[in-house]
């Protein structure tokens, strides 16, 4: 009988944690130990059955993916973040044509480069980590297929639109999920609905048709593309507030591409009367600092989807706080992973969290409740 997810999280919590010289190494020889795993999977004679007769590129970029994520695993230390990852990743390759068989060369190859390259320290709880994922392979497999991927609940009343904007998108038909929007989207206080009820839904289902290797990566590029231009679209009738609550930094954290979250954010914000600066993806962090410490915002929001950007976060959020210019500095932070893992938000040091806009409007608005002025209250 395969381990339970609660089996394999137990087990995970045996795991010692890395110690920091390890995790710090660990990051130091990265680049080195991808390409060593590049090179040793590149020469498996089978290796192409094992990937699916996709490009080796594909295979490589799993690889840099991987070292990043792992490298965050050991700088925070979160076993639970490691082991809710792997199904997803064994289920998306799979997906894509990847034979499970490839998973445990890879962790052997991993755990190998460690060994080979990392001499200044014995990496023994880091290669006991690889160890562990080799072991769990067969549990991994059966998590992955019995767990369903993450689909967004929708309120019956706007089910049909959530299916039809679904089934424009899909056909790449701008136009349609456009007149799909206006038809509903009557005035400022139908956004946040129109956000939470259709797009939301709507670009996580097309991430479980990506995952799924049901859509190609340009159908979902697309799909983007037009949730952005409808968003940008439904622009004239929304920057109308009638006051002025503060001034606020929204961005994606460095490295994360994913911003329609944050972009969403941006609007809602604005439309309850705060005034944005939305700095979009992939935001250099030492400009992101020049720019608050200099601009002040009342606080800060940081959006991060991806896994292996949220150490990337941490360092962040702690330079703010070394800084007396920015020490004090509201920062709150959201997005797919922080909704995954309850408390990863302590762990970067950020002052608040929320799952979704509504959430974040009242605490944002909690927060600076008293500073507000008087046509706000
Ligand atoms: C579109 C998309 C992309 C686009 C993004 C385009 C763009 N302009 O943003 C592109 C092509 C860039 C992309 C790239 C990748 N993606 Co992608 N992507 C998606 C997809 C389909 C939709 C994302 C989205 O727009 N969601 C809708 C928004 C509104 O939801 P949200 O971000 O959760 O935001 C809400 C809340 O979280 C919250 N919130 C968000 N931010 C913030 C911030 C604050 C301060 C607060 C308070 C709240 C808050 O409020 C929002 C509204 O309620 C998701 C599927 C999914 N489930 O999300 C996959 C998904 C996130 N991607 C995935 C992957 C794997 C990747 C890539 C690694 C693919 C690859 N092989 O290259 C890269 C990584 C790039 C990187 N370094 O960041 C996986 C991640 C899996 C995992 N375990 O982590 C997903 C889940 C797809 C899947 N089902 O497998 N992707």
């Amino acid at each position: 009988m395969p381990k339970t997810m609660q089996e394999i999280l137990a087990s995970a919590r045996t795991l010692s944690p890395v110690p920091r010289k390890e995790a710090g190494a660990y990051q130091h020889h990265l680049d080195g130990l991808i390409q060593d795993v590049n090179r040793a999977l590149a020469s498996e004679p089978a290796i192409h059955e094992l990937i699916g007769h996709n490009p080796l590129e594909m295979m490589y970029e799993n690889h840099r993916y991987h070292g990043a994520f792992m490298a965050t695993v050991f700088n925070i230390a979160h076993y639970e973040l490691l082991t809710k990852t792997i199904p997803w990743v064994y289920r998306a390759y799979h997906g894509h044509g990847f034979s499970y068989e490839y998973f445990p060369l890879e962790m052997k190859a991993w755990r190998r480069a460690v060994e080979e390259r990392i001499t200044t320290h014995p990496m023994k709880a880091v290669r006991s980590i690889y160890q562990w994922m080799i072991d769990i392979h067969e549990d991994m497999i059966a998590a992955s297929e019995s767990e369903l991927p993450f689909s967004m609940p929708v309120d019956e009343e706007w089910l049909d639109t959530k299916n039809a904007f679904l089934a424009a998108l899909l056909q790449g038909d701008h136009r349609r999920c456009l007149e799909l929007a206006e038809t509903v989207v009557g005035s400022h206080d139908d956004v946040a609905r129109f956000y939470l009820q259709i797009l939301q839904p709507v670009m996580y289902e097309i991430g479980v048709l990506w995952e799924r290797g049901e859509i190609s990566v340009a159908v979902e590029h697309l799909a983007s593309a037009i949730v952005g231009r409808v968003m940008a679209a439904l622009n004239p009738r929304r920057y109308e507030a009638s006051c002025f609550k503060g001034k606020l930094i929204i961005t994606a954290s460095p490295n994360e591409f994913h911003e329609i979250g944050a972009w969403m954010l941006s609007d809602v914000l604005e439309l309850d009367g705060w005034e944005v600066r939305y700095l979009g993806a992939d935001m250099p962090a030492a400009d992101l600092i020049d720019m608050a410490t200099a601009y002040q915002p009342d606080v800060l929001g940081i959006s991060v989807t991806m896994p292996f950007n949220v150490d990337k976060v941490g360092d962040l959020i702690a330079k703010f706080r070394d800084d007396p210019k920015t020490a004090f500095l509201k920062v709150i932070v959201g997005g797919r992973v922080f909704n995954d893992i309850p408390e990863l938000w302590r762990l970067v040091g950020a002052d608040g969290f929320a799952s979704n806009l509504d959430e974040a409007v009242r605490i944002i608005g909690e927060w600076s409740a008293r500073d507000q002025k008087d046509e706000c209250a």
